[in-house]
């Protein structure tokens, strides 16, 4: 059967979506190459500082690189960062086509891959796919675009929209798929964060815990604007995963400041913005520290304010089959109340799945 661009683009796809979640702070990336409807060589960026996805598809195919189509999700690189320039690379292995999903919005490539393919005379055709490339890269892209990490809120509730009972009692509001789930995406991303309130009401780890395969543990990171966090937190005393104390710079708690760093605590100083945490500072500040993504996991005032300050870029949801009722159950977002439906934040459905007996349901906020 005769394949197409896109038929090749997706298999080139498909090899960078395996390495999601392994690859920060670097995009996911794949390539195929195709001579005469054979594919010759394939590869994938697996790691930071490792070759990029073409040198693998280029070692592959040795010299029947040459005369062939390159399929690639996101545009050869143009720049020496930790490996040299795969745009040269293609053009010394003498190609007849190359196909971009995408073009690299890396300030140090930005068209110039492109450019410099096409100044050798090879035909480059840009944005077979690209919505999908796009979805795929979609924290790196905005990483490049805004030097803040992807922030992606998290949070599991009954039918009727609660998360837990007045009391606070909440476990298990879903069932170990959906709660086998959370770990592997905890696996994926850069960092975990809650607020104080969830660390003195819950006491969790925030931790990864996969049997199949080795956990990566995100960094956790706790806003905690009056250093109130008990010295016995099971997050300052499990040494798997580091943690980082968001505090204000108003904080004169000089003593405790001290006491936390000595158990190996990062504090993270940042100004206060209508008397909270200024999280868009936070955010610059995580993001210097090589934090690309987020996970915000609670507690409802925390994710109010995420939610206010439109830092939310994705909305991961699971829901139980289960109604709780009761006026002062909890629920994810607390914050103001508002007056008018208009006023609501309004989203996209992208996807949604059963997991076990729960929904699974992954929402965008609309783009205004
Ligand atoms: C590609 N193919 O497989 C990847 C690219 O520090 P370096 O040398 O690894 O460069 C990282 C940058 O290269 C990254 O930010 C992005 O712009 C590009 N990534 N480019 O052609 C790849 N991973
Ligand atoms: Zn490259």
């Amino acid at each position: 059967m005769l394949k197409t661009d896109r038929d090749y683009m997706q298999l080139a796809l498909d090899l960078a979506a395996s390495a999601l979640g392994n690859t920060n702070p670097n995009p996911v990336v794949g390539a195929v190459l195709v001579k005469n409807g054979v594919i010759v060589g394939t590869g994938l960026h697996r790691k930071a500082g490792e070759p990029h996805a073409e040198v693998h598809a280029f070692n592959m195919a040795g010299e029947h690189a040459e005369g062939a189509t390159l399929y690639v999700t996101l545009e050869p690189c143009s720049h020496f960062g930790k490996t040299p320039p795969c745009a040269n690379l293609v053009v010394k292995s003498k190609v007849a086509r190359v196909v971009v999903a995408t073009r690299d919005p890396n300030p140090e490539v930005a068209g110039r891959g492109i450019r410099l393919i096409e100044d050798a005379g090879i035909k480059v055709d840009v944005g077979v796919l690209e919505e999908e490339a796009l979805k795929l890269n979609e924290r790196f892209i905005h990483n490049m675009l805004t030097s803040r990490p992807f922030v992606i809120s998290k949070f599991a509730m009954t039918l009727d929209g609660k998360i837990a009972t007045q009391n606070g009692h909440s476990k298990w509001i879903s069932g170990e798929e959906a709660r086998s789930h959370v770990h592997e995406i905890r696996n994926k991303v850069d960092a975990i964060l809650v607020g104080i309130g969830t660390v003195i009401a819950d006491d969790p780890q925030l931790t990864t815990r996969l049997k199949t395969y080795d956990g990566k543990n995100p960094i956790r990171v706790i806003l905690d604007s009056q250093l109130r966090i008990p010295l016995e937190a099971k997050v300052l005393n499990t040494t798997e995963a580091k943690t980082i104390i968001v505090t204000s710079t108003s904080n004169v708690d000089s003593e405790k400041v001290e006491t936390l760093q000595n158990k190996g605590v990062t504090i993270l100083f940042v100004e206060k913005k209508a008397n909270r945490l200024n999280l868009e500072q936070m955010l610059d500040e995580l993001y210097k520290l090589g934090i690309t993504d987020i996970l915000v996991e609670g507690g409802g005032e925390v994710n109010a304010s995420f939610l206010r300050e439109g830092l939310i870029n994705k909305y991961l949801v699971y829901i139980a089959p289960k109604v709780l009722g009761g006026k002062n159950s909890k629920t994810p977002f607390l914050g103001e109340d508002l007056q008018s439906m208009d006023e609501a934040i309004e989203l996209n459905f992208e996807s949604y799945e059963q997991l076990g007996q729960d929904l699974y349901v992954v929402a965008y906020p609309k783009k205004r």
